[in-house]
């Protein structure tokens, strides 16, 4: 069976029950599942029914929660696969849209709709928003503008435009909803304020970038269109040797946007959302989602404190120094929500973080909360992060799991030291 025709089957689910009857919508805190719940809101909506959206942090506590409510109708969307064995309490219909790991033991009151199962990479080819789409296009195919907000979500997730996921972009630029844009990637007022503020890519050193642009005999004040070809080139190739110098060797200036119709630059919508999920403003990422009109200046407001947090927290870790372990590096974070961003961008950004190693971010809360990156290198050369930290988190009474480049868990403070020996061994090849 294909992806499309199962979402047939969860459509004729909903379908069956008459309008009007209040659907509850459980999404997972991410931009892709506040992407995705929105998709099945706005579905559901059209479709003339009533819908009540929560976004939910994985947890153990998850289903219980849900328990006490009375529901006629549950669609878990980008979260649900790890509780499929929980959901016979929940004593009504339940949908899972979903594409993270998939489990085998489904209740007879559960419709699973899981990228995997169809023969999609559910890390690469199919996210949270890819399913929801494809059930928003069964319950009605003029639903096609969804695809903005799909394609939300894969940039969320961090997929490729490949498998569903490109066949969703074609459909949404096929129809007029999506537009394809190649683009430089300085935003901002003024060329010092675009290096000052980039996060992808990082620059170490520029807490003031006026000084270096006029070392390369560039105006700090001006915008990056308003140079002329030769100091274009000039800066271009000076930014070049920078990043080198950190260490980075994937540099591209440019990069293809998609634009949508209704929402402009869907990776801007795509990092609000996920501010608004790391900063416990999801609603407003629904409401913007939604098109409410006041939603996207507060989701601005996110976004730059978002930013601002991220830019303070990696001016400090520019001047630490990494742990080092035989297979892997890690550091510790103050901000649990930051971990997973902050030891992404160590990793690309940070030359005393490029050791050819994964890289652990460590944060204290109730338990340890641990966030891991590797890089597209590393995943071929056989590391898979989500499996090795499952094995060693579960070792010392945690849990961890995620994809082969990034993943995540919790452990036991008092067993900090036994995990970090579980993951060296676990990461030997
Ligand atoms: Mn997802």
């Amino acid at each position: 069976m294909k992806l499309e025709e199962a979402a047939k089957y969860a459509s004729d689910l909903l379908l069956s029950l008459p309008k009007k009857t209040k659907v509850r919508i459980i999404g997972h805190v991410d931009a892709d599942g506040i992407a995705a719940a929105s998709i099945v809101a706005i579905a559901l909506a059209r479709a003339g029914y009533r819908f009540h959206i929560s976004i939910k942090k994985t947890g153990p506590d998850l289903i219980n929660e849900i328990e006490k409510e009375e529901n006629e109708l549950i669609i878990f969307v980008d979260i649900g696969s790890g509780y499929l064995n929980q959901m016979e309490k929940l004593k009504c219909n339940v949908i899972v849209l979903d594409h993270h790991i998939d489990s085998k033991d489904i209740p007879s009151n559960v419709m699973y709709v899981n990228a995997r199962l169809y023969g999609l990479d559910g890390s690469r080819e199919a996210c949270g928003a890819s399913v929801a789409y494809a059930f928003a296009i069964a319950v009605d195919e003029e639903n096609i503008d969804l695809s903005q907000l799909a394609v939300t979500g894969i940039i969320g997730d961090k997929q490729d435009f490949a498998g569903y996921n490109k066949k969703i972009v074609e459909e949404g630029i096929g129809a007029g909803f999506i537009e394809e844009r190649e683009e430089y990637l300085f935003v901002g007022r003024s060329l010092k304020e675009s290096l000052e503020n980039s996060l992808e890519p990082y620059f170490t050193g520029f807490h003031n970038a006026a000084s270096f642009l006029e070392e390369i005999g560039i105006e700090p004040h001006i915008k990056f269109e308003e140079l002329d070809e030769k100091k274009r080139k000039k800066l271009l190739s000076a930014l070049t040797v920078k990043l080198i110098e950190q260490g980075c060797d994937e540099i591209e200036w440019k990069k293809t946007v998609y634009y949508g119709k209704n929402y402009g630059n869907l990776f801007d919508i795509s990092s609000k959302l996920n501010a608004c999920a790391r900063l416990n403003e999801a609603g407003i990422g629904i409401s913007l989602c939604l098109m409410d009109k006041t939603a996207m200046d507060k989701a601005e407001l996110i976004q730059e404190k978002y930013r601002d947090e991220i830019r303070k927290e990696m001016k400090q870790l520019e001047k630490k120094e990494p742990y080092e372990r035989n297979n892997f590096i890690y550091f510790y974070v103050d901000k649990p929500a930051l971990a997973g961003v902050l030891a992404g961008l160590a990793l690309k950004y940070l030359p005393q973080f490029k050791k050819g190693k994964p890289v652990f971010a460590l944060a204290y809360n109730e338990l340890i909360d641990i966030s891991a990156r590797a890089d597209e290198k590393m995943v071929e050369n056989g590391i898979n992060l989500g499996l090795a930290i499952k094995k060693a988190a579960e070792k010392v009474g945690g849990i961890g799991g995620g994809h082969p480049i990034a993943a995540g868990g919790k452990v036991p403070k008092e067993k900090e030291n036994d995990f970090l020996d579980a993951l060296d061994k676990e990461l030997e090849r």
